[in-house]
């Protein structure tokens, strides 16, 4: 394949409800699309996830932006691609900024699978027909307001409940919850709002039989995640630590964590991503696939990753109506019983509602090789 065209399409998106984690409340969402085009036509969708602010990681939508039009679309336009795997030799020279990069080849992705005819969780090599859908759920001003939020989910079925928490909006909220359903599963995720000097608190969140904690500690510290580890009965997943397979070796031989929440903007894509399924396969590490608060283009590419059997837990994916009014995907993400079908059809399987997309989007660029 050779890519001949690249549109970017920079959209904002309004959120059904803000979501609100230890560090942030969002609201509203600025994504770069990016629709990549063959000579014959054939067009491949990829999405950027990064936040206008960078809280969660490094990278901004406009750094990101910065990247791929100055660095990684270049590398990319008019050169010979066999595989989507390829690109990691074309981005090489460039350091980290994961999140550009996964946008661009995740468009790849979906170029190679329809290239093949083939949906691009096959193209991947996965097998499941259909994945566990779980809920991450932010924090709310109100313990009725979290209850009802809870007890919704659970009428649609999801899996598990993920909570966010935060040093004081952890253990009393815990504790209501685990008390109001003794046997939900349920995880939090810190987002990196606690020390080592937290360590008490910590212990006490080991009493309520969560799945896991997760990213409790800093963003940039397995060292002293392993350390937390050995103090905690409770599993520890690393979400923002690991921007790599690199990272998700690290800690797997520190012994900083025992789950990965996986997420493909965060690792740099795709083929980094079945590195690190392999990695924890390998280590009998569990694994499961986070969300961004993304489009449908987003969540069509982790509902494919998550069709591998490596990914062994609920991950962080609900339905479209959790977020958007309005998706720019068709059709809708349905979680029906706790479940999401996973599609058959040619790349992503889901089509762009183009309508959409333009009634989104503050402005396009265009690039030609
Ligand atoms: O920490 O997993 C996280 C959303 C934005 C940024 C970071 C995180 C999250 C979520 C929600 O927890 C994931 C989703 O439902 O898309
Ligand atoms: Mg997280």
């Amino acid at each position: 394949m050779r890519i001949k065209e690249i549109n970017l399409h920079h959209i904002q998106m309004k959120l059904k409800n803000p979501f609100t984690n230890s560090f942030s409340t969002v609201k509203d969402r600025r994504f770069i699309i990016i629709e990549a085009v063959l000579e014959d036509g054939l067009t491949g969708w990829g999405e950027c996830v990064a936040f206008e602010h960078p809280w969660y990681t490094e990278e901004t939508i406009y750094t990101c932006a910065h990247l791929l039009k100055d660095v990684l679309i270049p590398s990319v336009m008019n050169k010979p691609i066999r595989h989507p795997n390829d690109l990691t030799a074309l981005f090489a020279p460039v350091r980290r900024n994961p999140m550009a990069k996964s946008a661009l080849e995740g468009a790849v992705w979906d170029l190679y699978a329809k290239k093949n005819g083939l949906s691009l969780a096959k193209a991947l090599g996965g097998e499941k027909k259909r994945i566990e859908a779980g809920i991450s759920i932010g924090l709310k001003e109100t313990d009725e307001e979290l209850f009802s939020t809870i007890d919704e989910a659970l009428k649609q079925g999801y899996k598990r409940i993920k909570l966010k928490i935060k040093p004081g909006q952890d253990i009393s909220l815990i504790s209501k919850v685990r008390t109001r359903y003794p046997s939900l599963p349920i995880m939090a995720d810190a987002n990196s709002a606690y020390t080592l000097a937290d360590l008490e608190r910590l212990h006490a969140l080991d009493q309520y039989d969560l799945m896991m904690i997760e990213q409790p500690l800093a963003y940039n510290d397995l060292y002293e995640h392993a350390l937390l580890q050995k103090e905690l009965h409770t599993k520890i997943c690393l979400d923002e630590s690991i921007q790599s397979a690199h990272d998700a070796l690290q800690a797997i031989q520190f012994g900083s964590c025992q789950v990965i929440n996986l997420k493909i903007g965060r690792v740099g894509g795709l083929s980094e991503s079945l590195k690190i399924l392999k990695l924890c396969e390998e280590a009998g590490i569990d694994v499961w696939c986070g969300g961004m608060l993304e489009t449908g283009i987003s969540r069509a590419h982790t509902i494919a990753l998550a069709s591998m059997n490596a990914v062994n837990l609920p991950g962080d994916i609900s339905s479209t109506q959790n977020y958007w009014h309005q998706d720019i995907t068709i059709p809708e993400v349905v979680v029906s019983n706790g479940y999401i079908e996973v599609p058959e059809n040619p790349g992503t399987g889901f089509d762009i509602d183009r309508k959409a997309l333009e009634a989104f989007t503050i402005h396009k660029e265009c690039f030609h090789a």
